[in-house]
């Protein structure tokens, strides 16, 4: 096992510059000890005084009531998350933007605090018009547009409680997820803006609504200007609807446990879980992660690439950001287009500080090439951010070197839609960088690492599961209409902590590594090998672009490895190329970390979020049918081309 952990440790640490360090909200290390511990000892302490920086209407009696798995943050305190991100800030930073907003083909938008402010207001006036009261569910599936926001804005200032769903996803995963929640208005546009094509978002949502009964009413906001039925009586243009809307309306106050917003993932098996969040731990908790994680500063232009449909996108784009009196761009399209530029260009024209995206999407613009960033001006750019998976030790290099030019930190962090907020990372302007690491648990955050039986694992480096041991404040309140499925889910396996689904490892130093989801951890001839593991070997090999490993029942030795990768261009696929890419492997990792199987073909299935659909991989390795929901997949077809690729 020792050649596994030298490819993965990149044994490299990499330290924030000191001109970075100096300007940093958090630059003591010794900082961040005091305050950590303080976190975890005196729990009530620290977060009451978190929680004074916010507005509230009415202040809360206690800090946490912590009954396993239910945890009550804020008890008896009134507040609005919208008010928080809105009105606060009017008399100070009215004028300063809210929301840069760039549209696909080229269309781009301002909106400042008291600009947003008001189209928040007339937009609540309209869902109240609609008989929207507070507690009822509003489902939101729009383009990345400034509408998405304020409309989310909206429902949170009534009380209401939004279930955003990317607009990637199809009719039949919408009408899911309607009728789950059983939303009562639907907000959706005409279309959006897609790689030079438009997503037919009504006729998706009238193709939706026909396997729904709950929602009354259809607001349309008109984006590409294509002809769309409009049915008398359920649908509504935004436009006209807005037109005559008052934009006095006070933000309503809410319990600090009032549902806040749904939000679905997929589970490991069967239907979406809607993760319920609530007002005041979520707020509370957005609030803070976003400051010191991305050290944001009152003059930073803030760029996450995410969609609001994703927990980042909630999280990252709009309310911690918000909250902050931060200025928080929007890009609606893909980074492709009109070229492999396009994310740079934007970095360029508003001088973007702080960029935060996806090692998937890293790994594209690796393969794009270093010459599409280099033609830009990125001179502007502080800090880095990296969510979603495991950044492979490459694609943390490139980013640090070509995008960061070496000059800003990366914060690598790792959470989920369940946790709300970032739950482990480095602090840019105190902790030294570990590629590969996601880092240090944030303040609050006690995770540890176990064995099946749940004992902690002590000795460094050695994998178990990622459970965390107390209630933070964003902690998902539980599974919305299923609350058994909430405790056998999170808190069954180890009763009363929360088990992440994540298989991770702690270095001498205190850092996290995560390994991926535990069911992606093969088992082989009795070796642990994280199927990422062997992945970033893959892709450190120069003709790779992407890969993708997973098990295969094996009679002799458990499970054997099946490695699917796709080629940069220029490449080839051949049977000399896999047995090659075989070699690598086994040169990189050992010979236990062999592929079985090379299969390489020309892409892999994902969601739309981008992440790689194992499971689908796993029937395709082993032979089988594909069985299961392919709802979330981005592009169905890529199922019969795996199935055609030749295994070597
Ligand atoms: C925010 C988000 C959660 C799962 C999580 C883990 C993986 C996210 C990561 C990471 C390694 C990181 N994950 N960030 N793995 N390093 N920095 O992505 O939420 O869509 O719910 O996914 O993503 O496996 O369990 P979500």
């Amino acid at each position: 096992m020792e050649k596994i952990e030298a490819v993965l440790k990149e044994e490299r640490v990499f330290y924030p510059s000191e001109a970075f360090r100096q300007k940093a909200r958090i630059n003591q290390l010794q900082e961040y000890e005091t305050l950590y511990k303080e976190s975890l000892e005196q729990p009530e302490a620290f977060w009451g005084r978190v929680a004074g920086e916010l507005h509230w209407f009415q202040p809360w009696q206690k800090v946490l009531e912590w009954n396993p798995p239910n945890a009550k943050w804020f008890i008896g305190g009134k507040l609005n998350l919208s008010y928080n991100c809105l009105d606060r800030h009017l008399e100070t930073r009215g004028n300063k933007a809210a929301i840069l907003f760039e549209g696909e083909p080229g269309d781009s938008r301002i909106l400042t605090y008291q600009q947003l402010h008001r189209e928040v207001c007339k937009f609540a006036n309209v869902l109240k018009s609609l008989g929207v009261q507070k507690g009822d569910r509003v489902t939101i599936y729009l383009p990345m547009i400034p509408e998405a926001a304020i409309a989310m804005l909206a429902c949170v200032r009534i009380g209401a409680v939004h279930s955003v769903v990317f607009g990637g996803f199809s009719a039949s995963a919408l009408a899911d997820r309607i009728n789950d929640a059983q939303a009562k208005v639907l907000i959706t546009a005409d279309g959006g803006y897609r790689r030079g094509g438009v997503v037919p978002l009504k006729a998706n949502s009238d193709e939706a609504l026909a396997d729904t009964k709950s929602i009354q009413h259809v607001v349309v906001v008109k984006r590409t200007g294509q002809e769309v039925p409009m049915q008398a009586g359920r649908d509504h243009w935004y436009h006209e609807l807005m037109a005559d809307a008052s934009a006095v309306c006070p933000a309503e106050p809410m319990d600090a446990e009032d549902p806040l917003f749904i939000l679905y993932t997929s589970g490991s098996t069967g239907k979406p879980k809607g993760v319920l969040h609530t007002t005041g731990g979520y707020s509370v908790y957005t609030y803070l992660t976003t400051r010191y994680i991305f050290d944001l500063q009152e003059n930073d232009t803030y760029f996450c690439t995410a969609d609001v449909g994703w927990i980042t996108g909630h999280s990252y784009v709009v309310y911690g950001l918000l909250q902050n009196g931060a200025t928080t761009l929007m890009y609606e399209g893909a980074p492709n287009f009109p070229n492999e530029g396009r994310i740079w260009s934007i970095i360029e024209k508003y001088r973007v500080n702080i960029l935060y995206t996806a090692p998937t999407a890293i790994r594209a613009f690796m393969k794009w090439g270093e010459e599409w960033p280099r033609k830009y001006n990125l001179e502007s750019l502080r800090l880095l951010g990296s969510v979603g998976e495991p950044i492979n030790p490459e694609a943390w290099l490139w980013y640090y070197r070509v995008i960061g030019q070496e000059r800003c930190p990366i914060v690598d962090t790792w959470w989920q839609t369940e946790t709300g907020g970032i739950m482990i990372t480095t602090l840019p302007g105190v902790h030294p960088m570990k590629p590969g690491h996601a880092g240090k648990p944030f303040f609050g955050v006690k995770p540890e690492i176990v064995d099946s039986s749940g004992q902690a694992v002590t000795n460094p480096d050695e994998g178990g599961h990622l459970i965390i041991e107390r209630p933070w404040p964003s902690m998902l309140r539980t599974v919305w209409g299923d609350p058994e499925r909430f405790e056998r889910q999170y808190f069954s396996q180890y009763p009363g902590r929360y088990f992440t689904g994540d298989g991770a490892k702690r270095d001498a130093d205190g850092y996290y590594m995560i390994l991926g989801r535990v069911d992606d951890v093969l088992n082989v001839s009795g070796h642990r090998l994280g199927t990422m593991e062997i992945e970033s070997a893959l892709v450190a090999h120069p003709a790779v672009a992407e890969a993708a490993v997973v098990g295969r029942p094996d009679p002799i030795k458990g499970e054997g490895i099946v490695a699917f990768v796709t080629l940069k261009s220029g490449h080839n696929p051949s049977p000399e190329l896999a047995q090659e890419l075989k070699a690598h492997v086994v040169k990189m990792i050992g010979a236990i970390a062999r592929p079985d199987e090379i299969r390489i073909t020309d892409a892999l299935p994902k969601t739309r979020s981008g992440k790689i659909m194992r499971r689908l991989l796993r029937q395709v390795a082993a032979g089988e049918e594909i069985k299961g929901d392919t709802s979330t997949l981005e592009d169905r077809a890529v199922v019969e081309r795996l199935k055609a690729s030749s295994p070597h």
